[in-house]
């Protein structure tokens, strides 16, 4: 199962990709979480991508390619993956082909969310940040938001039109509750491995 998880900031890619791998039992392989880890631990490639990270913008294809070909060839991955946040530019569609070599995908999956719920999103997620007591996420305000959205609408969403006729492609609404939205993806990937496999 390799499934690859895309959508605008906020749209609920991370929230799916946990609850999709703990259901299938395979690695969650998200390249924001790897990085906001490498911020958090000091690392030097963490000194390098924070104030990036925190202003919006994209982090070097070199260095987030590196990092996902690296845990797809691990031996936790040889089951199957959820990439979540990666590939955003056609530069890292390509390196990961390259990287998955004779392996395909079983789906790439984009949740459709429209602008102006992902700015209320955002808000949410930094007010239960605060309200919980612990840091919110650097990058969590409406005008990095807006950065965001640009890098997407720049980089990514040209992303989706690559894999529309090489990968079995499908959009979910993201509106939808969590848990439906999780079920929706379930049973694409259902009907996708018997199809393609
Ligand atoms: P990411 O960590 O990938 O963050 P994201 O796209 O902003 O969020 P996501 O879509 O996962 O939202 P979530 O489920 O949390 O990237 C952060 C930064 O890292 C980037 O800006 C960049 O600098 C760098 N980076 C990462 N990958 C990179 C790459 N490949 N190349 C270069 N740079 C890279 O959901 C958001 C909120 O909505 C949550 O609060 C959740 O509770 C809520 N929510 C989710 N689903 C919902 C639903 N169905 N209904 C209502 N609310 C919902």
């Amino acid at each position: 199962m390799r499934l690859i998880l895309m959508g605008p900031p906020g749209s609920g890619k991370g929230t799916q990709a946990k609850r999709i791998c703990e259901k299938l039992g395979i690695p969650h392989l998200s390249t924001g979480d790897i990085l906001r880890a490498e911020v958090k631990a000091g690392t030097p490639l963490g000194s390098a991508v924070a104030a990036i990270m925190a202003a919006g913008g994209l982090v070097s294809d070199d260095t987030v390619s590196a990092i996902v070909a690296t845990r797809i060839a691990g031996p936790e991955a040889q089951r199957g993956f959820v990439l979540d946040g990666f590939p955003r530019t056609i530069s890292q569609a390509a390196a990961l082909e390259q990287a998955l070599g004779e392996q395909a995908l079983t789906a790439v999956v984009e949740l459709v969310v429209p602008e102006e719920a992902l700015f209320e999103r955002i808000r949410r997620r930094a007010d239960e940040a605060v309200g919980a007591g612990g840091p919110q996420r650097a990058d969590d305000n409406a005008a990095t938001l807006e950065l965001r959205l640009r890098a997407y609408r720049a980089e990514t969403l040209s992303v989706s039109e690559f894999y529309k006729d090489r990968a079995p492609y499908f959009q979910v609404d993201g509106l939808a509750s969590p848990e439906d939205v999780t079920a929706r993806i379930l049973e694409i990937l259902k009907t996708a491995e018997m199809e393609y496999s």
